[in-house]
């Protein structure tokens, strides 16, 4: 919609508002932004009665609209804020939550908008309008009947500062005992902040006497306008009760009436106006606040789940850190096994050898023959006398080498828990299961070695000089070959064998990081 200089006129803002909040998936605001949009087309406007409990506001409504619409009592009464507006005729209708208008028996009003039908609004009333065919009204002001503040009814209170931002023009009632009260200053403050009209009322005057209606007055004005930082006065004197029984003196009735008229006729257009851009701005305001807790909460699982990200990564990377000071402990282990082993290794070498070369010397000395012949019976004579050696020597070893390892391996697990503990102190990061002792062993723990090496005895040329050699010397040199190939066989294959039981840590433990790092490339 375009207003005629061209702009966008604020009915078609708040239609735009109202299309927006329907796709932002705010129902009720737009249902709210449509009934701003309803009560500015109609030009009405709300002049709202507020003021402590049992001031006599809900009577002071009833006598202004010259008939007793709305329940009043001696205890607390008002729970919803009830709106009395022009109709041709009595009639009331209430809204329940997200429900749209019910009509309602005018007689009844109790039962929705009283403390002791609807006690704290336990019925969820959002809104009650009562229709009356009051020439007060005509001009499209509304009297706003709100619930008392400062009573044992906390949501009471709440109700009525709820209504603060819909509040056009405000009816203050105050009254003697007390004058006024901290609560109702600081509601006044607060509408005052946004409303320029201000009529206050002291009600209840046929209660009090002149000296106490003076000194009531007195006192109200002086607070309310420090407070307010502008003048509160006139506080214009009247019974409500009176007037609606028709009894009593005027008092400042026909002022009241005066300020009420005139605010409808000369500040109608005025408050409406004025509500169009405060209810727009504060439409808009509410709606940005909507969207704005929209994209948080859009984007809230997405920073979640980057937080949670950082946090694997970092575990990750710890994980990475640890796993390789792991290596280091495990290369220490793997050391300090090695050491025994290759001790007993040497140990073996030093006292079994020359006890083996002199086994080989007495089977050589044995031997019938001096001929070139002996030197390949020499060489088998070595070959068996090593195996024998060895033989026994791994039998002995294999019970010994078979824990040495078991210790091992028990210990690259011990180490891989402490692993996988560090890792669970990582917070979000489960405890990353490992592989076990177990898994460990599935690398054999037995000697692979099982067969001799047997390396090269001798060259050609030895055969070929055993050729030339007298025989003495010849059984010397033979001798003496097979002692060193003795000694030859002996070296490689003690070494085989602690070669083999070094690889087979070397192969658990490899098993046991691959493990681990296959299953910290899973998280
Ligand atoms: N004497 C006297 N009594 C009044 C006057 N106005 C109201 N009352 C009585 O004061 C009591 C409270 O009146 P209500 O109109 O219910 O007061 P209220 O401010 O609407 O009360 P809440 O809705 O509970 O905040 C009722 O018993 C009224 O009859 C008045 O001008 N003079
Ligand atoms: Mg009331």
């Amino acid at each position: 919609m375009r207003g005629s200089d061209g702009g966008v006129t604020n009915g078609g803002r708040l239609a735009a508002l109202s299309r927006l909040a329907i796709e932002a998936g705010s129902p009720e605001l737009a249902r709210v932004v449509d009934a701003l949009a309803e009560r500015l087309r109609e030009g009405r406007f709300y002049v709202a009665c507020v003021g402590q409990f049992k001031r006599g506001k809900s009577t002071l409504v009833n006598a202004l609209v010259g008939e007793s619409v709305l329940p009043t009592g001696v205890v607390p009464i008002t729970a919803a804020v009830t709106v009395v507006r022009h109709g041709e005729r009595l009639a009331a209708r209430v809204r329940f939550g997200e429900r749209d208008w019910e009509e309602c028996d005018p007689g009844s009003l109790a039962t929705y908008v009283s403390e002791e039908q609807n006690p704290g609004n336990e019925k969820g009333v959002v809104a009650v309008e009562v229709f009356v065919p009051s020439p007060l009204l005509e001009s499209g002001m509304c009297l706003v009947d709100t619930p008392g503040i400062g009573s044992i009814s906390a949501a009471n209170t709440a109700a009525t500062r709820e209504f603060v931002p819909h509040v056009d023009a405000a009816l203050v009632v105050v009254g003697a005992d007390p004058p006024i009260s901290g609560d109702e200053l600081a509601l006044v403050q607060e509408i005052a902040r946004e409303v320029a009209d201000l009529i206050f009322v002291l009600n209840k005057a046929d209660k009090l006497s002149d000296a106490e209606r003076e000194q009531a007055i007195r006192f109200t004005e002086r607070v309310l306008s420090e407070r307010l930082g502008r003048r509160a006065s006139p506080i214009l004197q009247v019974s409500a009760a009176e007037r609606l029984a028709r009894a009593g003196p005027e008092r400042d009735w026909n002022l009241l009436s005066q300020r009420l008229d005139s605010l409808a006729r000369q500040s109608g257009a005025d408050l409406v106006r004025a509500a169009e851009e405060r209810g727009t701005a504060a439409l808009v305001e509410r709606l940005l606040g909507d969207l704005d807790e929209q994209e948080a909460a859009l984007l809230r699982p997405l920073e979640e789940s980057q937080a949670r990200m950082e946090v694997l990564r970092r575990a990750v990377a710890q994980a990475e850190q640890s796993l390789e000071e792991l290596g280091h402990r495990f290369t220490a282990v793997q050391e300090r096994l090695y050491r025994p082993f290759t001790d007993e290794r040497d140990r073996f070498f030093n006292q079994a050898l020359p006890l083996a070369q002199r086994e080989l010397q007495a089977a050589l000395r044995a031997e019938p023959t001096a001929g070139p012949a002996l030197r390949q019976r020499a060489i088998d004579h070595a070959i068996e006398v090593t195996k024998r050696w060895l033989d026994r020597w791994r039998q002995e070893q294999e019970p010994r080498v078979e824990a040495l390892y078991r210790g091992a391996v028990e210990r690259f697990v011990e180490l891989l828990h402490g692993f996988q503990q560090t890792l669970a102190s990582v917070s979000g990061v489960q405890g990353l299961p490992g592989p076990s002792v177990e898994a460990a062993f599935q690398t054999k723990s037995r000697f692979h070695y099982t067969d001799m090496l047997i390396v090269a005895p001798s060259s050609a040329p030895s055969r070929l000089l055993d050729l030339l050699r007298p025989g003495s010397q010849r059984v010397r040199a033979i001798e003496r070959d097979t002692t060193a190939f003795l000694e030859r066989l002996f070296e490689v294959n003690t070494a085989r064998i602690k070669n083999d039981f070094q690889d087979r840590v070397v192969e658990s433990r490899r098993r046991l990081e691959q493990e681990t790092r296959d299953r910290l490339r899973e998280l």
